[in-house]
């Protein structure tokens, strides 16, 4: 799976990344201080199954902190998109490019109005970031329109006797797009374009089509960021209020970094999305640091929980995408791997995924070869249309 961070430029997306990766990347307040996409792995944190069973797990992938199992999602942070970006200003439609594979974007969005459309700093409150929203929106829309305009020129093309099927080829023009034949078909539908002739279709058509198309394919979370910075609560309680569509999160991937960054120098105590730290080396820490994480104690954690980092990927992994987590083991009774590993592997997996899905989703070979399912949890033979739960164990028998 792969999450996309867009948003315009210094709106913090290279500092979300840093938060969630802790990659050395480049961050400054000036824009187009990345230029080549940063990729790396964050986590979604769930609680792990091992203390609900009274054992410990030794992660092969991820790993397990306090109760809290992690599990690698892989990021991508690309340069800012600017109003045009898909007509390839600032070179928009290369770092378009660089989005195709990802499977939801992550809108990184300044919610305290100090930057304006370019990126540049502008004094707090001058700028409205629920313009922020709607440009980002018509760029991926109109991104996702001059890919489709290319298909629907080349039916205008063909003759009667040599026409292909509609599906097939939007589902050929959007490659590498994770655009399914499933999707185009469902778009059509919730488009009532269903049985309209494609030559007959109008510019609106189009444009509803596509727009479908990109919401469908590439879903999209805000993360309503540098909510630290006085006024930022304001335009956040305004902006959901009017988009009440969205899933939108306050979030402050300085603060993020921050405790991070402390809890890695071995400084504080403090696991990813929680609701407090502690610090264990107050020797350690000048007078600068100490105010910064009182400040972060104060004025983001018990305000709003956590600096809501952890909560933007968590949600868009297990809501908006609607994944489950899975755990394969190969002994169902000592919920092991081969080596004794226990509960080495957990999986992201679409809900509605059966046992047989998760088998093609380890190896090919093994759904190849499936033959049934256990559950670790009740020793029980699954049935073939089992729907797999959350934190579910499973052991997979092939022929
Ligand atoms: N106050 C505040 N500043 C932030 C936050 N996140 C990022 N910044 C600052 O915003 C500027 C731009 O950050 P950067 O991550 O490079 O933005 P990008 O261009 O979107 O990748 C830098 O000066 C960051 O320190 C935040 O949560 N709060
Ligand atoms: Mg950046």
């Amino acid at each position: 799976m792969l999450v996309g961070i867009v948003g315009k430029p210094s709106v913090g997306k290279s500092t979300f990344f840093k938060a969630m990766t802790l990659a050395d990347v480049a961050i400054a307040s000036y824009p187009f201080t990345t230029i080549d996409p940063n990729r790396g792995f964050a986590h979604v944190k769930i609680k792990c199954a091992d203390n609900e069973l009274n054992t410990c797990c030794n992660p092969k992938t991820g790993y397990c902190e306090k109760g809290y199992r992690f599990i690698p999602v892989e990021l991508l942070d690309v340069a800012g998109l600017v109003p045009d970006a898909h007509k390839g200003k600032g070179r928009g439609n290369q770092f378009l490019d660089e989005l195709r594979q990802a499977d939801a974007f992550i809108h990184v969005v300044d919610i305290s109005g100090s930057t304006n459309v370019q990126g540049e700093t502008v004094p707090k409150g001058n700028y409205d970031p629920a313009d922020d929203i709607r440009f980002l929106e018509n760029e991926l829309d109109m991104w996702y329109y001059s890919i489709f305009q290319k298909v629907w020129k080349k039916f205008s093309y063909q003759t009667n006797q040599k026409k292909q099927n509609v599906v097939t080829s939007i589902v050929d023009q959007f490659t590498g797009l994770k655009v399914t034949e499933t999707n185009v078909k469902q778009v059509l539908k919730s488009a009532g374009l269903e049985n309209k002739n494609i030559l007959d279709w109008q510019e609106k058509d189009l444009k509803k089509f596509t727009q479908n198309l990109r919401k469908t394919t590439k879903k999209m979370i805000i993360a309503a960021n540098k909510i630290d910075m006085p006024g930022a609560y304001e335009n956040y309680e305004k902006i959901k209020k009017g988009f009440p569509d969205y899933i939108i999160v306050p979030c402050s991937a300085e603060c993020e970094l921050a405790l991070k960054e402390a809890s890695k120098n071995g400084l504080i105590n403090y696991v990813s999305g929680e609701d407090d730290f502690k610090i264990i080396k107050p020797d350690k820490l000048n007078e600068k640091q100490i105010q910064a994480l009182t400040f972060i104690k104060n004025n983001i954690l018990k305000k709003y929980k956590s600096t809501g980092v952890q909560d933007v990927l968590n949600i868009a992994v297990f809501n908006l995408l609607d994944y489950i987590a899975v755990y394969p083991v190969e002994n169902e009774n000592k919920l092991t791997d081969s080596k004794g590993n226990v509960l080495p592997d957990v999986m992201l997996v679409k809900k509605d995924s059966t046992p047989e899905d998760l088998a093609f989703k380890i190896h090919s070979d093994i759904g190849n070869k499936f033959n049934c399912a256990i559950s670790a949890k009740t020793k029980k033979r699954l049935s073939k249309e089992y729907k797999l739960q959350n934190k579910d164990i499973i052991k997979i028998m092939t022929s």
